[in-house]
């Protein structure tokens, strides 16, 4: 479906952005894949080639530096330089606090990963797509963008941005052929609640105990359904969640 294309994910060391490595290279998508872990970017490469012999480019990059990004795109190979389809994805939470207990460490962390890295590979990736007059971008933002929880605070809002972005992008890139789509998980599991109470692994469990959660490949195949969609046809905004979650904090859990 998607042969002879490229897709860039930002975040594809772990979670939504690897199992969308995956699904994307399976239907024939040619690969960039950044993250800060580049060793596991490198097995990650190993194992996609093997599988479903797609050119792979991978690099280290930190999306919260604007020039680490420009470096990735400047030193792009030859034949991997045309980008059709953009998935924003690296993101993160960091900490689980009351407003008023809040660590500023992980408000800028989150607000520089999830709003600022966002819009630093937008702006690099989308000039290409707009000269083109083609291109997909895809934003993973998050249930949380519309139903803040306790403890969500900054990272809540990150995502309200994410989703505003989207809505914005979706207007300023109309008439040029770029198509944009905003996507919002629910409970999705990953790495992502351990990172948000700093690794402690037993706590980040409890977070997707008693129901079935969605997996990064829920995720990743609304990612391809998405961007196999005739041209004349956008899905702007879509919502998936577990079965078992009504909202942020409705859940039936056994
Ligand atoms: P994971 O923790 O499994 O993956 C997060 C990815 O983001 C990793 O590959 C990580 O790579 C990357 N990342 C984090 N910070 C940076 C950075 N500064 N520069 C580059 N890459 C970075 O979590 P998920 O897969 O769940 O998260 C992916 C996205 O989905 C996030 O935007 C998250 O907010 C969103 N989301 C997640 C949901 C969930 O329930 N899991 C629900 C809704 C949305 P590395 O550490 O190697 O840099
Ligand atoms: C991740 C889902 O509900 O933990 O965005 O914020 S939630």
């Amino acid at each position: 479906m998607l042969k002879g294309k490229t897709t860039f994910i930002t975040g594809a060391s772990s979670g939504i952005g690897m199992n969308c490595a995956f699904t994307f290279a399976e239907a024939g998508s040619n690969l960039i894949l950044i993250a800060r872990r580049i060793e596991r970017l490198e097995e990650l490469k190993k194992q996609l080639i093997e599988k479903f012999q797609v050119k792979v480019h991978i690099a280290k990059c930190d999306v919260r530096i604007y020039e680490e990004c420009e470096s990735v795109i400047k030193n792009l190979p030859n034949d991997l330089k045309k980008i059709d389809i953009l998935i924003n994805n690296a993101g993160l939470a960091c900490g689980f606090n009351k407003i008023y207990e809040g660590s500023l460490k992980d408000w800028n962390t989150m607000i520089d990963t999830n709003i600022k890295g966002l819009l630093y590979i937008t702006k690099l990736l989308s000039p290409q797509m707009v000269e083109r007059g083609d291109g997909h971008i895809i934003n993973i933002a998050s249930i949380a963008a519309t139903q803040v929880y306790p403890n969500g605070n900054v990272y809540c809002a990150t995502k309200s941005a994410v989703k505003t972005l989207s809505q914005a992008m979706i207007i300023d890139f109309n008439g040029t052929g770029v198509r944009v789509s905003n996507i919002d998980p629910g409970l999705v599991e990953t790495e992502f609640a351990e990172v948000r109470f700093s690794g402690d692994k037993e706590r980040a469990k409890t977070v997707y105990q008693g129901y079935i959660p969605l997996s990064g490949k829920d995720v990743a195949d609304a990612c391809l359904f998405v961007v196999t969609r005739p041209k004349h046809v956008t899905i702007q905004d879509l919502l998936i969640t577990p079965t078992d979650q009504a909202t942020t904090t409705i859940i039936n859990k056994t």
